[in-house]
């Protein structure tokens, strides 16, 4: 079959592709370097990280990857710890996408697993037929692939979804008032555990990617340009709206640094014919639940359990409800990630941030409501999210 993709959604259900014996060929438009110099996402919920360990890929991660037992709110200047571990009995693992990306990549070159860089135009051909075709450029010449099945796992901006014609889907999107203005930068971070703060001039994020990496975000307007943001400058805000009594910002040489709009979108059905969306290319959360990556993941360990008694035996039963099941997940990280970003990024209207600072404070007082918000953020286990619809895992 074809992936077209070689993020997270695409090189994760090769892999699960591999185990089970499917032969897969990932297609990927940028290069080798390109795809393992993206930085992007840094959360991996309790379940993700066990997957990896399950599939053979969590070595590197369980070495270097930071487990994390709590997460920080901080409001009015004072942190509020919300206990992952004591409330959920789960934990998540900090670990870089560009590691993962770079653990999956160097998977496929130890077992000559088929991913294809820069194969440029990528076209999805007869995917209602029961022959469908990847068209693509490389190296110059017009190559062609005939498969039994496409998977579209080429993110937000690639073009399987738009294969499916509009008629066919139904889009769902709200753009949000603001963006994340994130940097990499070589420092120690001052906070054990990823810490969301909410301040008079703006949200502010303080992450990491090891003890020596920071990964720190402000929000911004959406129409901001990084270019406008010299490192000082950046490091100037991050010290105010993190301002409080024995807490200090450790300032280091910028790695990356970048603006990414916020949006909610999801795309229905996630399926046509023989080609299937996966991850990014079908939905897409804002970044502040940390969700856009372990949703990938959730989608495609859902494909690869349909697609394998589909090439073993014709089944098509997991295939044909691959959409449904997927979108109970979709909607239920949709509304955390809206309700993460709404419970913390500041609003222009004073009436709204008068009502946000009352549910944060909420949130922060209440241990059924901290619950509430720790059972979303370690990832909700299929039962529970079969219980969200009224059926059965
Ligand atoms: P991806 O976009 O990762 O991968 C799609 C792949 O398809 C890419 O390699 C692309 O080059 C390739 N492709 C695209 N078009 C193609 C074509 N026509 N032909 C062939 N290949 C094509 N999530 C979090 O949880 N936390 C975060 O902090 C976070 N930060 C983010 C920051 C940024 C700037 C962005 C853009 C996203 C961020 N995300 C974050 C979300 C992100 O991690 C995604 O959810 C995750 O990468 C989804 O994985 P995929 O679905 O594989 O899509
Ligand atoms: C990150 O480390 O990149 C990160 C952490 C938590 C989030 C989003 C991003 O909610």
């Amino acid at each position: 079959m074809a992936i077209v993709g070689a993020g997270p959604a695409g090189l994760v259900l090769a892999r699960l592709l591999e185990l089970a014996g499917v032969e897969a060929v990932v297609l990927e438009q940028r290069s080798r370097d390109y795809c393992l110099a993206r930085v992007r996402a840094g959360v991996l919920e309790h379940d993700i990280a066990q997957l990896f360990r399950d599939i053979g890929v969590g070595a590197r991660m369980d070495r270097d990857g930071l487990v994390h037992e709590g997460i920080e709110l901080q409001v009015d200047g004072i942190p509020h710890r919300v206990d992952l571990a004591a409330l959920t009995g789960k934990v998540v693992m900090v670990y870089g996408q560009q590691e993962l990306t770079r653990d999956l990549i160097e998977h496929f070159d130890a077992t000559e697993g088929d991913v294809r860089f820069e194969a440029e135009d990528v076209a999805v051909h007869d995917w209602t037929t029961d022959q469908p075709r990847v068209t693509y450029r490389s190296e110059g010449e017009e190559r062609e692939l005939r498969c039994a099945i496409v998977a579209g796992c080429d993110g937000f901006h690639g073009v399987c979804r738009d294969t499916i014609p509009a008629g066919d889907r139904r889009t769902y999107e709200i753009a949000y008032p603001y963006a994340w203005l994130g940097i990499l930068a070589q420092a120690p971070p001052a906070t054990d555990e990823v810490l969301y703060n909410s301040h008079g001039r703006g949200f502010s994020l303080y992450s990491m990617r090891s003890h020596e990496v920071s990964r720190l975000y402000l929000q911004v307007r959406p129409d901001e340009r990084i270019e406008d943001w010299p490192d000082d400058r950046i490091w100037q805000e991050l010290d105010t709206r993190f301002a409080r009594d024995g807490f200090h910002v450790i300032r280091g040489a910028t790695i990356e640094k970048s603006v990414t709009p916020m949006r909610s979108y999801v795309t229905e059905p996630m399926q046509q014919g023989r080609l299937f969306l996966a991850g990014d290319a079908a939905h897409i959360v804002p970044p502040t639940g940390a969700k856009g990556l372990n949703l990938a993941v959730r989608d495609v360990v859902r494909l690869a359990a349909a697609l394998e008694p589909w090439f073993a035996t014709g089944d098509a039963t997991l295939l044909d409800r691959y959409t449904d099941d997927c979108l109970a997940r979709v909607w239920r990280a949709e509304d955390f990630s809206m309700y993460m970003t709404r419970l913390l990024h500041v609003p222009d209207d004073p009436f709204e941030r008068r009502t946000q600072l009352a549910r944060l404070r909420y949130v922060c007082s209440s241990e059924a409501a901290r619950r509430s918000l720790a059972e979303n953020y370690v990832g909700l286990s299929d039962a529970a999210i079969a219980a969200t619809i009224g059926g059965t895992p």
